[in-house]
Parts: structure tokens; C-alpha cells; sequence
């Protein structure tokens, strides 16, 4: 039996909500400066979500909702901007604007307890990472995960699995050594796609998608007094989920 080694996480929706309240808040502040009538409301922004990656999420907007829109250097405006968003959300979360979601540092401090090794695999910029993980669990917390496999450094990013794959690479693991931890479709199918089984915990964005792939949904990770709801796939022992649940599902589906 294959034993459990490392934990994968996704970023944005999974150790937070980042999306409404962050990344769109910037997107939109970055329009505004930009001297654009450009603004996503938080219905048009989830449909925006179906593509990942801000600069491609841009890209996709141009495509199917602004279309009329009229520029000589489209590529270098949408580079632009997505620069000026990704200032505008460090400085959001400089300001503690958006924090863990429930269950998140708990579950990180007792995988390191346990000795498993711990990664990020997200579509977002580095930058981005750093500035949550700096802002949520200190500056020292970047140093707990071996591999930050973030955005641009793959070619094809998420639903792809490239990003997983990547980060398997880096640690030099096999994708059933690991469970990965995911908030939507894309991020499952990129984890699956790797090999790797998932967790989902759903959000605002992603409660409609589809996790028929997934170990087990929840609705959150759970805390003391804070129990988590078990929405599809394998039970969860307790009111939260544990190293000893991560141990039982991994073992089951590997
Ligand atoms: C979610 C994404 C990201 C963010 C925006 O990433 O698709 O693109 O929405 O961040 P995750 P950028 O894989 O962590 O769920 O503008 O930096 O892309
Ligand atoms: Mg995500």
C-alpha cells in the first residue's frame, strides 16, 4: 500500500476566498485606473471564472463581452493591466482584507506535525502566493512548502494538469503519494488529470461544478466548534477533517 507523503494545495478559493472580495476588487480597481468603464460585478465575474488565469480571464472578457472594444496593442494592454491588478491585490491582502478559510492553518500545522511534505500548485502569480501566505500565516510559512508551483511557469494552466504535474516533478514524488486539495472543476480536473487524488471544498463560485472526480466534497475543512458538512464521497470521522481522514481516504482510493 502506497503510503501518504505530501499534500498538494490549490490557492485561491482553497486557502481562501480570494476571488470576489480580492481578485476582482483589484481587477476592477485596475479598469478604474486605467481610465476604463470596464467593471465585474460579482454574477459577471463568476462567469469569468470559468477560464483561469487573470491575464487569459482578461483575454476571454475581450472576446465574449467586450467585444466592441478597440485597441492597437491588445496582448501589451492586457499585460498592463493585469500588472497593475496584481499591485492592486498585494496591497488588499497587505491590509489583512482576506484571511484563511476555516480549517486551512489548522490542517497545515498538523501536516507538518505528521511529517508531510507540503506544496502549492495554483494558477495564480507567485507574487500573489507570497502575499497570502506572508499576510495569513507569516513571512516564515513560505518556507513550508517545498515547491510553489505558480502561474506562468507552466504553459497551459489549469483545467491542464501541468501545474500538478510540475509540482510532482520539482518534489521528485509520484501523483499517488499525494492527495491534492481543490475548490473548483478546473482545479480538480488539473489534479485528476495528474494522477492525484482530491479533496474539494467548495465555495460561492464553485457549488455548481463538477466533482464527480473528487475523494470527497466538503463544505469547508471544519474547525473545533465549527463542523464541516460532507457533501459527496468518503465520510470524515469527526467534526473536521484530520490527518487521520487524509491517511483513511488516501488509503482507500490508492
Ligand atoms: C485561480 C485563478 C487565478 C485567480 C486570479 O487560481 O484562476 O487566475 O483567479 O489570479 P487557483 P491571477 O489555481 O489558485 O484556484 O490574476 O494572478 O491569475
Ligand atoms: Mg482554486
Amino acid at each position: 500500500m502506497k503510503k501518504l507523503q505530501a499534500v498538494i494545495f490549490d490557492v485561491d478559493g482553497t486557502l481562501a476566498e480570494t476571488e470576489r472580495d480580492g481578485h476582482r476588487v483589484a481587477f476592477n480597481r485596475a479598469f478604474e485606473e486605467a481610465g476604463l468603464d470596464w467593471y465585474w460585478d460579482e454574477h459577471c465575474y463568476g462567469q469569468l471564472l470559468s477560464v483561469t488565469g487573470g491575464k487569459e480571464r482578461i483575454d476571454y472578457y475581450l472576446s465574449t463581452m467586450a467585444t466592441d472594444f478597440q485597441c492597437d496593442d491588445i496582448p501589451d494592454l492586457i499585460k498592463t493591466l493585469h500588472a497593475s491588478k496584481t499591485r492592486h491585490y498585494v496591497s488588499l491582502l497587505a491590509q489583512g482584507k482576506i484571511g484563511l478559510r476555516t480549517g486551512v492553518a489548522r490542517l497545515i500545522q498538523q501536516c507538518r506535525s505528521a511529517g508531510l511534505r507540503l506544496a502549492i500548485a495554483t494558477t495564480t502569480t507567485p507574487e500573489n502566493v507570497t502575499a497570502l501566505i506572508t499576510s495569513t500565516l507569516g513571512e516564515a510559512a513560505l518556507t513550508w512548502f517545498e515547491c510553489i508551483a505558480a502561474g506562468d511557469i507552466v504553459q497551459t494552466k489549469k483545467p491542464a494538469p501541468d501545474i500538478y504535474t510540475y509540482c510532482l516533478q520539482q518534489m521528485a514524488l509520484e501523483a499517488n503519494a499525494c492527495l491534492a486539495f481543490e475548490d473548483s472543476g478546473n482545479g480538480l480536473e488539473s489534479a485528476c488529470g495528474a494522477g492525484i487524488p482530491t479533496v474539494v471544498t467548495v465555495n460561492q463560485y464553485t457549488q455548481q461544478d463538477d466533482f464527480s472526480r473528487a475523494v470527497v466534497v466538503l463544505d469547508h475543512l471544519g474547525d473545533e466548534g465549527q463542523p464541516c458538512q460532507v457533501l459527496s464521497g468518503l465520510p470524515v470521522t469527526g467534526e473536521y477533517v484530520t490527518i487521520n481522514d487524509l491517511n483513511q481516504w488516501h488509503h482507500t482510493c490508492v
